[in-house]
């Protein structure tokens, strides 16, 4: 591999990661324009249904005929809602192409390097391959059959605890740590928690980050029991409050209130389709490409018994209560045996002052 390759590749990539929290459910995209040596170009995807990366880096390049270009992600072929990179690319008179990654999009999916190629530029696909992966994990579920991409948080005692047993403990970790929280909330298109956390902490669910966007907020309600002075009620301005309500209440008297008047939005189910596994599909289907699950214990002992997360970060404190009656982050789980617990895979350790985050994926 040339050194200058993986270079300019790095480069977009970093451009490319500017876009979180604002494209979704598109990719992160980034491209860089380079033409002996020095860099004509650079963009990103910045906002969903705008300019993608090559446009926005071939926009700001002057004389690219003979340039080569750096982009994270196959180039499109496809006319959605801007036309195809690949016609701007040809059009410019990019001698070559270097590609991060295929475009898992049925319809691009290998379509763009082949026009690129028809028309005469040299295309080089791989290079960087596992860091453009890992940027797009959300778009590369979702795109496949609309299922979204799970990761869970939880803020724990060094005993595994959540919450004391009067729920009094709002802060567990640190400032750092919860700020930590705040970039996934950006990152994450959705944000889901049990009734039972609503109910318990009247959480506002927002991402209190500067120039960042709010996640969807969705929380099950099946019986529409949580309180119209709730936040998430209240607080809706925005209109991305979503309940999972059982069919039968459609149209009961709460759900008109909620719904004409709160502009609460609902997904429903019959009772016997109320497994995560479904509700996460149907979120899914309504159009949200990653859900960021901020428990409680039920919900999480849920996801692992199913088996239903991609990823997640658990924050440790060095704080220990020691009571049985404070609340587990996981309950109903039990393993009794060391060979048949869960375990955890590709562990990465960060440090946030005395707080340790745990990440982890399947
Ligand atoms: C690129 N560069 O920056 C992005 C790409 O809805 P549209 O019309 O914006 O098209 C979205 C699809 O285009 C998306 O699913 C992915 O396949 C590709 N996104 N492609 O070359 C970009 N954002
Ligand atoms: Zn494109």
């Amino acid at each position: 591999m040339d050194f200058n390759d993986s270079y300019y590749m790095n480069l977009a990539l970093t451009e490319a990661r500017k876009g979180e929290g604002k494209v979704n459910p598109n990719p992160l995209v980034g491209a860089v324009v380079v033409k002996n040596n020095k860099i004509l170009g650079i963009g990103y995807h910045e906002v969903y249904g705008s300019h993608h990366a090559e446009v926005n880096a071939l926009n700001m390049s002057k004389n690219s005929e003979g340039a080569t270009i750096y982009v994270t992600l196959e180039p499109c072929s496809h006319q959605g809602k801007t036309p195809p990179c690949v016609d701007r690319i040809i059009q410019e008179k990019i001698k070559k192409c270097v590609i991060g990654t295929l475009d898992p999009n049925p319809l691009v999916s290998g379509n763009g390097v082949k026009k690129l190629q028809e028309a005469g530029i040299e295309v080089i696909v791989g290079i960087l391959e596992e860091e453009a992966l890992k940027l797009n994990e959300v778009f590369f579920k979702y795109i496949k059959n609309k299922n979204p991409y799970i990761f869970l948080k939880c803020g724990i005692t060094l005993d595994g605890k959540i919450a004391t047993r009067d729920f009094s403990s709002k802060w567990i970790t640190n400032s750092l740590a919860r700020e930590k929280v705040q970039y996934y909330r950006n990152k994450f298109m959705g944000i889901f928690v049990g009734t039972n956390t609503v109910l318990k902490d009247n959480p506002s669910l927002t991402c209190t980050l500067e120039n960042k966007r709010d996640p969807f907020r969705i929380t099950i309600d099946k019986n529409l029991e949580i309180p119209i002075d709730y936040k998430i009620i209240a607080n809706n301005f925005d209109e991305k409050t979503i309940f999972i309500i059982e069919n039968s209440k459609i149209n009961s008297e709460k759900y008109n209130l909620l719904k004409n008047k709160y502009k609460i939005k609902f997904i429903s189910l019959d009772e016997k389709d109320f497994s995560l596994e479904k509700i996460f599909k149907k979120v899914g289907e309504f159009g949200i490409d990653s859900i960021l699950v901020e428990g409680g214990s039920s919900i999480i002992s849920q996801i692992f018994e199913n088996n239903l997360y991609d990823s997640g970060e658990f924050f440790i404190a060095p704080k220990i209560l020691g009571d049985e009656k404070s609340i587990p982050f996981i309950n109903g789980f039990s393993k009794s045996k060391i060979d048949e617990a869960f375990k955890l895979n590709n562990v990465k350790f960060n440090l946030y002052g005395d707080n340790i985050g745990l990440e982890f994926s399947k």
